[in-house]
């Protein structure tokens, strides 16, 4: 009766917890249910960490309960002060956040992942029994109905020791089902294990069906959670690399060894929560790790000037690591509250990584160097596995676009570096092909005579199937579809023979791209091959001349002395080595930029000597037919 008034407080404090357990604990389902058992846990882990409490017991007991056992302080059991003739124990049993009213500010480090309080497992039981040993004495209470007292706080006898022991039965009418799996509790106890160096966790299940007994404990802490990790790998070297550092901001460790595999095992903890969605601390050590590193590696002269830096995905390639960090104040964010949101910690994870693994290579240069020898090779793997894909992708673009047969494509797909070569005849093609880059440099060889033959109209040009094949090859439409952004290659180069032919078929090819891809000029993507006219043999000596002018001057400059002068017809007399020296390989070659002018002249010309008016043609034809300008734009 004494308890009646004090009934309706309690349910009150407690009453949001029982409306809306999900807000509390996550769910209602089993991740909800073995919430409760973290939670008590947490709280003795706080103790833990607090430097009072060595062994926490965790028993599932055969009627349904959980009985969770510390060696701490045990909750206080005097009266409270802002609530008299109740006990600070029942406070913090059915307050909700009582708990840093106690230990001072932030005395909670530990914590769920609401960080909510030992109150809610108590408002979410059908039954809670408590029993504290402190102040020389043993006490209990109990609970029922999601947190109403059956009575006071009592003493029940003598006790020389402290600690907290909480035995709950979870409420049916709350979780879909109150049926704990040993195994799933395990794991995190071990976890909790790893990320508390030497603290003592013993596990049993009572339960009839499965009876396990376990005991983890690590004096090793994280270094052994590493090693746990790495225990089915094959390390890269023995050592485990480990450092911490403490000062007010908070605490940080960081364990970490490299296997032999490709995967990236990075696991990050604030106040022993797994901070799946990463955060600052996580942050922070990746661009230590990679800034000491790339700073060891250059230092040492592993990488040199001209290498790129190792990514840090590189560096991380076969990295198992652990970086755990416990702090006042976490700011938990992201969509599941699994992301660390306080910089400080960013900085102070960056500047610990980057001075003690500094270090730390230096003291172990052997180990230093597999390190950067593996990163490099990752940074190798990354680049090649990036060209295949690049090919395959290109290849598939190819299927699906049906690019010309007849093209021989480059592998790059960055239209920058990208280059076409348009090139008349097949024997030139073939030369082409063989002289080329085909990292870069694509082929695509036309036959100029059926356009000549032809006689086509610009309109009629884009029937014919070599025009056709150009476009699929430059894949970025016709006319008003085109897009230069689309554009797969930014040098487009006619490559074509020094004879008249070779000059209609250009002069067509400029006016096609002036009036139906007019961009392609504007933007300047448009080249002429300069094959040289002719070959001078001069001793041991080989020099290939652009013109006629160049022969004058050659032949004023070797006056009376012997030389052979050969004039090639046509690029297909040039074989392929000449070629590529002379008229493809970048350090060696010239090419003319095509201006919208020179595409106007090509057009105006084409007109006229393909044109319907056979007045205006044969006049032009007579006018311009020692004129070598036009047809060598
Ligand atoms: C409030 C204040 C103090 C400890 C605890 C609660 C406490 C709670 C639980 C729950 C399970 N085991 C626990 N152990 C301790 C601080 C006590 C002090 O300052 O002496």
């Amino acid at each position: 009766m004494a308890y009646a008034a004090k009934d309706i407080t309690v349910l009150k404090g407690l009453e949001p917890v029982r409306e809306r357990p999900g807000m509390y604990i996550g769910s209602t389902g089993l991740s909800g249910l073995h919430h409760l058992v973290y939670e008590v846990v947490d709280n003795a882990v706080d103790e833990a960490l607090a430097g009072h409490c060595s062994r926490i017991e965790v028993v599932l007991l055969a009627d349904g309960a959980c009985r969770v056992t510390d060696d701490g302080r045990g909750i206080p059991v005097d009266e409270h002060p802002d609530y008299p003739g109740v006990s600070a124990a029942e406070v913090v049993m059915t307050t909700l956040h009582a708990g840093g009213k106690f230990g001072g500010e932030g005395y909670k480090i530990s914590g769920g992942l609401h960080g909510v309080g030992v109150s809610v497992v108590n408002a979410l039981s059908r039954r809670l029994q408590l029993e504290i040993h402190r102040d020389g004495a043993r006490w209990v209470q109990t609970f029922v109905d999601g947190g109403v007292p059956e009575g006071p706080l009592t003493r029940v006898e003598d006790s020389a020791r402290t600690g907290t022991t909480v035995t709950f039965w979870p409420d049916p009418t709350v979780f879909e089902e109150v049926e704990f799996r040993a195994l799933t509790l395990l794991e995190r106890l071990r976890e909790m294990a790893f990320l508390n160096r030497g603290l003592e966790i013993h596990f049993r299940d009572e339960r009839p069906a499965e009876p396990l007994d376990q005991t983890y404990r690590y004096d090793g802490g994280i270094v052994d959670f590493v090693r746990h990790l790495n225990a089915a790998k094959e390390p890269l070297f023995t050592r485990v690399v480990s450092f911490e550092e403490a000062d007010r901001a908070g605490e940080v460790e960081v364990a970490m060894q490299w296997n032999s595999g490709y995967h990236e095992g990075l696991h990050s903890f604030a106040n022993n929560i797994a901070t799946t969605e990463g955060g600052m601390h996580e942050e922070g050590f990746k661009k230590a790790l990679t800034n000491a590193v790339n700073k060891y590696a250059r230092s040492k002269g592993i990488l040199k000037e001209k290498d790129d830096n190792l990514l840090g995905e590189d560096i991380r390639e076969g990295l198992t690591a652990i970086v755990s960090v416990k702090l006042r104040n976490p700011q938990f964010e992201g969509q599941t509250k699994t992301k660390l949101g306080n910089t400080e910690m960013r900085s102070m994870v960056e500047k610990v990584t980057n001075e003690k693994l500094g270090d730390w290579f230096e003291e172990h240069p052997a180990e230093a160097k597999q390190i950067v020898t593996k990163a490099s090779q990752a940074a190798r793997a990354r680049v090649a596995a990036r060209q295949a894909r690049d090919l395959t992708r290109r290849k598939s673009l190819l299927e699906s676009a049906a690019m010309p047969g007849k093209l021989a494509d480059c592998a790059s797909r960055n239209p920058e570096e990208a280059e076409l070569f348009i090139v008349e005849g097949d024997s030139a093609g073939g030369s082409a092909k063989r002289a080329r880059d085909p990292g870069y440099q694509a082929i695509l060889p036309i036959r100029g005579k059926i356009l000549n033959v032809e006689r086509a109209r610009i309109d009629r040009t884009l029937k014919n199937e070599e025009i056709q094949a150009l476009i699929t090859a430059i894949g970025a439409g016709v006319a008003e579809d085109f897009d230069a952004d689309k554009v797969r290659y930014h040098k487009i180069i006619v490559m074509t023979d020094a004879d008249v032919d070779g000059s209609h078929i250009r002069t067509l090819l400029l006016t096609f791209f002036y009036r139906q891809l007019r961009d392609l000029v504007t933007r300047g993507f448009v080249y002429i091959a300069q094959p040289p006219l002719y070959r001078a043999d001069i001793g041991k000596e080989r020099v290939y001349l652009k013109d006629d002018a160049a022969l004058r001057r050659f032949e004023a400059e070797h006056e009376g002395r012997k030389f052979d002068v050969s004039r090639f017809k046509g690029l297909g007399e040039m074989d392929w080595q000449e070629l590529g020296e002379t008229t493809m390989n970048p350090a060696t070659r010239t090419l003319l930029q095509v201006s919208v002018e020179d595409a106007a002249i090509a057009d105006e010309i084409f007109s006229t000597l393909m044109g319907d008016d056979v007045e205006a043609r044969r006049g032009f034809i007579q006018e311009n037919a020692k004129d070598v300008r036009f047809l060598d734009i």
